[in-house]
């Protein structure tokens, strides 16, 4: 941990007491953890790279619960670091100094389903793999999916408005929310728990809260739209010479498949090389500069069948894929996705990761891993690229044996300026959490900037939610 400078002085809150601590065991039952080693796993950040000091982990069960805890933190001053599945890759997830983690690990009731519209209703607390295994027996999906499905919660997808591998079909966290309930810093119930698609009743402030990263309220309900389950999958992995290449094979896709298509992911082989090292997972396809995952789902196998044989016809006679497999098996189907899905476990095991997670203009989206990669020559390890093509989203790892400043530096922050440069986002789907939050303004202008910051001083006045994260502070 020694490497992540922590460039900040802790604010001027107060530290939990032993009072303190009586007040939150008899609010909560004894759902309250001191015990370090426990505490440990909350204190860390799913990449192992940043390590906070708190002292208190509670885990309310309701949100009256919540909102007496953040009640009594307001009043006293003390700081809150909301978690849900601490898998967030920016190190929002975990507190800096001695905030208090509030978890939602005991929030996981479904409240509602409904069947006609589609819409469940849940607490922040669930977590998606759960969901999405709950709405399959009644033949639903859930609008998203990310490789951290297991662990990841609902509120913590909300709170970070996750993107993942469904995006492309079902659009982004801002349009199938349908209502949140939260918690405001001073204990206020929020309830804007709406099932309704259609409500144009003033301002939406539902979506203040997506993507806020626990620094305006706790996520404490959930109303989400939810998908039918498709009664026909399809994925193919498709490997091919170029990254040009696969641009023409996704617009390829896009005229032929249609409103089957429902992911467009790529990697690059040395992702590849990565998952099959470490994870000992196997290639079906010959070696390839880059691979592509489609997956397409219909209502209806023959037609879909039909329709991705055409287009795989026609991308292969036309040279643009140079090898491919395809699955409507469930197991083959899986083992295709984990290829894909694995990327991000497979590079831990790699070395010491430079995370980035960059929004571009398609055509360009590739480009800055051979600038990187002619940057920084023998001093990397490896420099790879993959991502949700489909959504202009690419994941940039940069792998070293171990931390280096100097690499750093060199990284930094001119990545950063060519992103702007070339009119990107420095975080697409992840986030600023702690790690990126003093790089806001290379993707917004200072005016929005300081408008996000009136709006955290009108939500939360002492700042005691998620301090140090996402907005920079207020002398930059
Ligand atoms: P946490 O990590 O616990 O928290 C994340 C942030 O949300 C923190 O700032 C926290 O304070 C805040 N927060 C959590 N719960 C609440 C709440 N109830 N109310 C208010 N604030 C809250 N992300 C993507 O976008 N797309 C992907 O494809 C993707 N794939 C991943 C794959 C792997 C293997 C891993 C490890 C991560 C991946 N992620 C991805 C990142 C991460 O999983 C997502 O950001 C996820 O949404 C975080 O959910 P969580 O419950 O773990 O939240
Ligand atoms: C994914 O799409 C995640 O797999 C993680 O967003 C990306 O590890 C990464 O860089
Ligand atoms: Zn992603």
């Amino acid at each position: 941990f020694t490497h992540m400078q922590y460039n900040v002085q802790r604010l001027g809150f107060a530290a939990v007491t032993k009072e303190d601590m009586v007040f939150f065991d008899g609010l909560l039952s004894g759902r309250l953890v001191t015990d370090l080693d426990i505490l440990e796993a909350s204190n860390v950040d799913w990449l192992r790279t940043l390590r906070g000091h708190s002292q208190v982990l509670l885990r309310p069960q309701t949100t009256e619960e919540v909102s007496q805890i953040l009640r009594y933190c307001n009043d006293r001053n003390l700081a809150v670091n909301p978690q849900g599945g601490n898998t967030g890759l920016v190190g929002g997830s975990v507190p800096v100094f001695d905030e208090i983690i509030v978890s939602t690990a005991q929030m996981d009731n479904i409240i509602s389903f409904n069947t006609n519209s589609g819409v469940l209703i849940c607490q922040a607390g669930c977590i998606l793999e759960n969901l999405n295994n709950y709405l399959e027996e009644q033949d639903f999906i859930m609008p998203l999916d990310l490789g951290s499905k297991g662990s990841c919660h609902i509120g913590g997808n909300v709170a970070t408005n996750a993107g993942g591998l469904r995006l492309l079909r079902y659009g982004s966290l801002r349009g199938t929310v349908l209502g949140l309930e939260v918690v405001l810093a001073d204990g206020t119930v929020l309830n804007c728990l709406s099932s309704l698609r259609k409500d144009n009743t003033g301002y939406d402030l539902k979506q203040l809260f997506i993507g806020a990263e626990g620094t305006l309220g706790i996520i404490t309900a959930v109303s989400i739209l939810c998908p039918r389950k498709s009664a026909a999958v399809s994925v193919a992995l498709l490997g091919c010479d170029s990254f040009e290449r696969t641009l023409d094979i996704f617009k390829e896709s896009k005229s032929m498949l249609g409103e089957i298509l429902s992911a467009f992911e790529f990697l690059d082989h040395s992702c590849r090389a990565v998952v099959c090292e470490h994870l000992k997972l196997r290639n079906p396809l010959q070696e390839s500069p880059f691979y592509i995952l489609i997956e397409t789902s219909g209502s209806n196998s023959d037609h879909d069948q039909e329709k991705l044989n055409h287009f795989l016809e026609k991308v292969m006679s036309c040279g643009l894929v140079t090898d491919g497999t395809m699955a409507t098996e469930e197991n083959k189907i899986k083992a295709i996705w984990a290829l894909r899905e694995r990327i991000t476990e497979a590079l831990v095991h790699d070395g010491f990761l430079y995370k980035y997670d960059i929004s571009l203009p398609l055509e360009r989206i590739y480009e800055i891993v051979t600038v990187m990669k002619d940057r920084l020559g023998t001093r990397a390890k490896r420099v790879v690229g993959f991502g949700h093509l489909g959504d202009g989203n690419l994941h940039l790892n940069i792998v070293a044996e171990a931390f280096d400043q100097q690499l750093l530096d060199s990284i930094e922050p001119y990545l950063y300026e060519w992103i702007a440069q070339h009119c990107g986002s420095i975080s697409a789907e992840h986030g600023l959490g702690f790690k990126k939050k003093n790089f806001i303004h290379f993707s917004k202008p200072r005016a929005a900037v300081q408008i996000m910051q009136q709006m955290k001083v009108i939500l939360d006045p002492k700042g005691i939610l998620n301090p140090y994260k996402t907005l920079p502070s207020f002398s930059q």
